[in-house]
């Protein structure tokens, strides 16, 4: 059943979102406002301003050097799993909307234009979203990495190449879980909210439709038009990581959300993603699926394109590698029980 709920005005932070999370989606607005500027500097550095004094880098950290494609000596296991998806799920995610490549010689590519090489080619991606209509504000999805209906509407969000502001809701969550009972009247997931149209809602095949007619072409992809069948491989797609980013681990929340350039098909930018959700970590999602303009920007700011990668606003620290970048906010969010 549709639960859409337009409201006269977009919902008002302060009455939705604990003081916190109110602060981090006001943050999270104007990063998206003031979009990233050149940076002339190192491609990973530690140097953001005045990093609030409870969130530090842990002692002695030294962002890696960014290896694509490289998979890290003992995350074997972990990105095969995570690649499971890709095949069942006929890489729903990995592509945006309307995506076109071409095979070229590398003359036609300016060395100053993102693209992926292939052998002596280099691979021309072209897609349709340029022509949709872009949200001004990131849209919030209360949610978590487990659950199958959660990825359907993860898989629409790299689609439509869409920023959005992620609220993890794992299981016995203590921050976001009971807000989506308070804004929705019941826990379930996923729970949308657009500020920019004020329409809120529970079902992941509406929210789906939603998105699509809202920030697209107005067509859901195939695979997320099936029904049961959709859900069923979506499903079947979390198996290779069976009881992975879906259970709470207790963490000390920052105030402002953690930026991450990443997309649904991405085996390594999943893995990263388990962790901000068992850590209950709000997240600005920069969608960056094949065929997205962000990947030209990413290259043309920082000379590489490599997801996953994040910027924290709480630390100042910038980094790609999914190895390291769990291991780092583990060690900077999670709260260890003392024994
Ligand atoms: N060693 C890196 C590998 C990340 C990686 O290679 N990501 C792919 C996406 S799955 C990428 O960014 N490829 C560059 C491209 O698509 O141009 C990590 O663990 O983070």
């Amino acid at each position: 059943m549709q639960s859409m709920a337009p409201a006269a005005a977009p919902p008002a932070a302060p009455l939705l979102l604990p003081r916190r999370a109110a602060s981090a989606r006001a943050r999270a607005a104007s990063l998206v406002a003031v979009r990233a500027q050149p940076d002339t500097t190192s491609v990973a550095s530690t140097s953001a301003p005045d990093p609030p004094p409870d969130f530090k880098p842990p002692q002695g950290f030294k962002p890696p050097e960014p290896k694509k494609f490289a998979v890290k000596e003992g995350q074997q296991g972990s990105v095969l799993g995570a690649s499971l998806a890709i095949p069942l799920r006929l890489g729903t995610g990995v592509f945006v909307l309307g995506y076109s490549p071409s095979l070229v010689s590398p003359s036609e590519i300016p060395s100053d234009q993102y693209a992926l090489e292939f052998g002596a080619w280099k691979v021309k991606e072209e897609s349709k979203i340029g022509q949709c209509k872009r949200p001004e504000k990131p849209i919030e999805i209360y949610e978590f990495e487990g659950c199958p209906f959660c990825r359907k509407v993860r898989e629409m969000v790299s689609v439509l190449d869409l920023d959005v502001l992620f609220y993890p809701c794992p299981q016995k969550g203590p921050t976001f879980r009971p807000k989506v009972l308070e804004m929705g009247g019941k826990k379930q997931f996923p729970y949308m909210v657009d500020p920019n149209t004020g329409v809120a809602m529970y079902e992941s095949d509406d929210i789906i439709k939603y998105l699509a007619d809202t920030y697209g072409d107005g067509t859901v992809p195939i695979m997320l038009s099936l029904g049961l069948l959709t859900a069923i491989t979506a499903g079947l797609a979390t198996l290779g990581r069976v009881g992975k980013g879906n259970s709470y681990t207790a963490s000390k929340v920052p105030p402002q959300p953690i930026e991450i350039w990443a997309y649904e098909g991405s085996p390594f930018c999943k893995l990263v993603r388990e962790t901000l959700v068992e850590l209950e970590l709000p997240h600005l999602l920069h969608s960056c699926a094949r065929g997205s303009p962000k990947r030209q920007e990413f290259f043309k700011k920082m000379g590489t394109f490599q997801a996953p990668y994040i910027e924290d606003p709480n630390t100042g620290v910038k980094m790609f590698e999914s190895a390291e970048i769990i291991n780092y906010l583990k060690a900077t969010y999670a709260i260890y029980a003392s024994s």
